[in-house]
């Protein structure tokens, strides 16, 4: 790899990322982790069922103009009655394990007080089948549904919505945690700040850059808090899932602040304790930072045992006069996205896997001493049934692709413990809602009747060769 990342020059230009040379035979280390990656809103449905409450998904998808079609997860998949069925197809694959988020308005239904032990009980269910079918579960305490109540009082704009989350991580590990090793707190807190709160794309659908900043900081702190609740609870392993995608530019300005905004805005407290310097003067403009308290730091960088990391694309950025702010980047003026010279997904998104390489390699390097988990990764593509197979060859070249690139990343020294394909199943798109499909496996949402993809029956080979 000859990419330069972090330090005083930011900027990994396209010509220098090299081609992934390797396509023959590959094996992964012995024990790497192979599996796929769901989240409750998207694939659970019984939205109203055994007490579940509201959460800023249900309001958000209700909300006239905020998702595709006004599609809910009302239904989605089905999952909460369908789960048996969904285990057999992960142990008929083969996987070794599979990463769910539990629902927080599922255990809460307003957020605080009480467990509700029905929602308890289908999590507990669901680790039963998996644990008998052979599958280990890897818990997500937070992906997106905020309960309702917490939103009306500020939501993740309110400090004490961290304290909430670290009563509702202990309240969930005391009823999970004797047979759930893997722990992460937060699904993409980036997503809630900037997505939820600075630009109003995703629910909770306030659009002011300051929130962005402000829910930033309390995400992270919930993570802090939720940390070491599980810690005193005596969990196994704990760590937090972030998106990151390395930034490719010509110019290392506009490289570095959309890096700082995406990137080390979340990394850098986490695992070093800090804000960036420059991330704190970039957003300057917006707020004064006065939510940060003494000791917030070393609540958020409490010692964890994995960095789970989603990657879908590279952020291609140049510096362009006049261009207006990009909405999820706050103070991004003058900076132009996208644009890179590369085959699309059914997202827009540009397919380049070596960013994966890119992005693995830098983070061994930049912050060493984290073994890393790709806990998503996968693409949407315009999925066809024809007599009952789907030839997702896009999706599957696309796998391919970024397995390489990982296992070049491992072969570069980066501690790369296993990969988790997003999704199992097609599910709701959060604001796409369910025109975009993810998953390895098709989901007819007429009949809920799912069909394993080419994609999947290649990946189950992988997955039985531990390699490809
Ligand atoms: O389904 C989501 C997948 C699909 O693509 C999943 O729930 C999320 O955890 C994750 O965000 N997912 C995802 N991410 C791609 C991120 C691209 C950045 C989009 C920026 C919008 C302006």
């Amino acid at each position: 790899c000859d990419t330069e990342w972090g330090g005083e020059d930011m900027t990994v230009s396209a010509e220098k990322s090299y081609e992934i040379q390797d396509s023959g035979v590959l094996t992964f280390p012995e024990g790497f982790v192979w599996g796929a990656a769901t989240a409750a809103y998207q694939i659970e449905g019984a939205a109203r069922e055994d007490g579940r409450g509201p959460s800023i998904w249900d309001t958000f998808s209700r909300t006239p103009g905020k998702v595709h079609a006004g599609h809910t997860g009302d239904v989605a998949c089905d999952h909460y009655h369908r789960y048996p069925d969904d285990v057999r197809i992960m142990r008929d694959l083969g996987l070794a394990a599979y990463r769910f988020s539990v629902s927080w308005p599922r255990v809460q239904p307003d957020g605080s007080g009480p467990a509700n032990p029905r929602g308890l009980d289908f999590y507990d269910r669901l680790v039963d089948e998996l644990r008998e079918n052979g599958i280990t579960p890897i818990v997500t305490l937070y992906h997106w549904d905020l309960p309702q109540t917490l939103e009306d009082r500020g939501g993740w704009t309110n400090r004490e919505t961290a304290e909430r989350f670290a009563e509702y991580a202990a309240i969930t590990h005391a009823r999970l945690g004797d047979r759930v090793e893997t722990w992460t707190t937060l699904n993409e807190p980036w997503c809630s700040a900037f997505l939820g709160y600075a630009s109003g794309i995703h629910a909770p659908g306030r659009a002011e850059p300051a929130l962005g900043f402000t829910a930033a900081h309390h995400l992270l702190l919930g993570h802090g808090l939720a940390v070491q609740a599980l810690r005193a609870s005596g969990a196994g392993k704990v760590g937090i899932t972030l998106n990151l995608s390395p930034v490719i530019s010509d110019d290392a300005e506009a490289a570095a602040i959309v890096d700082g905004l995406q990137n080390r805005i979340f990394l850098d407290p986490v695992l070093r304790g800090e804000y960036p310097a420059d991330v704190v003067e970039h957003a300057r403009r917006f707020t004064d930072w006065s939510f940060v308290r003494d000791g917030d730091l070393e609540i958020i960088s409490r010692p964890t045992d994995l960095l789970g990391v989603n990657y879908y694309h590279p952020q291609t950025v140049a510096a362009r006069a006049g261009e207006p702010a990009n909405p999820v980047y706050p103070g991004s003026e003058g900076i132009a996205f996208g644009g890179a010279d590369a085959p699309r997904t059914a997202m827009g998104w540009p397919v380049q896997p070596f960013g994966l390489t890119d992005l693995l390699l830098r983070l061994a390097r930049d912050y060493p001493g984290t073994p890393l988990l790709i806990t998503e990764n996968g693409a949407a593509f315009d999925d066809v049934v024809e007599d009952g197979e789907v030839h997702d060859v896009g999706r599957l070249s696309y796998l391919d692709g970024h397995l390489r690139a990982a296992h070049a990343a491992i072969q570069g020294g980066a501690d790369l413990r296993g990969y988790l394909v997003w999704s199992l199943l097609d599910n709701f798109e959060w604001a796409e809602g369910y025109r975009k499909r993810f998953g390895i496996v098709h989901v007819d949402y007429g009949t809920q009747r799912r069909t394993p993809k080419d994609s999947a029956l290649w990946y189950s080979e992988v997955v039985r060769r531990n390699g490809l």
